[in-house]
């Protein structure tokens, strides 16, 4: 059984085949759902253009979220050729390079907070704000979250912080959209190799220390990431709402 028949839902953050919005897109379509795509840059296009094509989907748009006039072109243009749709996943995080190597206040600044606040938890809001005439009731809005929202780790550093406030935002949205029936929620993934990841310092030795410790003992991947999001996007998560689910293999609940 398909059990996202008839939704139509935005995909944001594919980056490479690896990325974790891969795996997610390739779980709601074989789960049923129309999918509409955004791509950061003409560079990353023909990559998102390669996943849009085997999802049957020819719905693309450019998208930096930085920009609120780019937000609000994109859910206009989508408008065009689905007038309401059913929710969006946002799995996009960024935050400066040297953000990202070393001891956290060694590294952080001012304005590296605040690149790495606006996109990787705001624009979860800002997209929110400006789908939101276009959403249907009982619509879906996923975000990605990490284990460094909860805990200090190696070199994670402000991008912890952010995660933080990003998991705040799901409990936030998930009030103000409630009245509309719309669910919002964050996946918490464990570590996988991703173009983000590789940003972090010493990503190598996290994967190995996860893959020790995690009662499953062993990593987790894109595909069982987009398990979860299909349900989650799902009418059987339907009482879910306001929550991280730890897509971990039960690490965050070792010590
Ligand atoms: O271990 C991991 N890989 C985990 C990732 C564990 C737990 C959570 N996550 C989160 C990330 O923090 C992120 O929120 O999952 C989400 C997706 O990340 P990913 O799949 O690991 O990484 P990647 O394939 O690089 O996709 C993230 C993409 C960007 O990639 P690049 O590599 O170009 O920075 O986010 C997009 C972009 O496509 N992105 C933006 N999109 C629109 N506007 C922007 C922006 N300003 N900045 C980055």
């Amino acid at each position: 059984m398909a059990i996202l028949e008839g939704k139509k839902i935005l995909v944001a953050g594919i980056a490479s085949e690896r990325s974790i919005a891969t795996g997610i897109a390739d779980a709601l379509y074989r789960e049923g759902a129309e999918l509409a795509f955004t791509y950061l840059n003409d560079k990353l296009k023909s990559r998102v253009e390669a996943v849009a094509g085997r999802c049957e989907s020819n719905l693309l748009y450019p998208c930096d979220v930085s920009s609120d006039e780019q937000i609000e072109d994109l859910f206009k243009n989508l408008s065009q050729n689905w007038p309401k749709f059913d929710g969006f996943i946002h799995a996009i995080a960024f935050a400066p390079a040297e953000q990202l190597d070393g001891d956290y206040l060694d590294c952080v600044t001012r304005e590296g907070f605040k690149v790495a606040h606006d996109i990787s938890s705001y624009s979860f809001a800002a997209m929110a704000k400006a789908a939101r005439p276009y959403l249907n009731d009982e619509s879906s809005l996923i975000t990605l979250s990490y284990l460094g929202a909860e805990r200090s780790m190696p070199n994670y550093n402000v991008m912890g912080l952010a995660k933080a406030s990003l998991e705040a935002n799901v409990r936030f949205m998930a009030a103000s959209l409630g009245k509309s029936s719309i669910r919002v929620n964050a996946i918490s993934a464990g570590p996988i190799r991703t173009l983000a990841a590789a940003g972090i310092s010493n990503f190598r030795k996290m994967l190995t220390q996860f893959e020790k410790s995690a009662p499953l003992g062993r990593c987790v991947t894109i595909e069982e990431v987009g398990n979860s999001a299909a349900f989650l996007a799902s009418n059987f998560a339907s009482a879910v709402t306001g929550q991280v689910l730890h897509v971990d293999n039960g690490f965050s609940t070792t010590t």
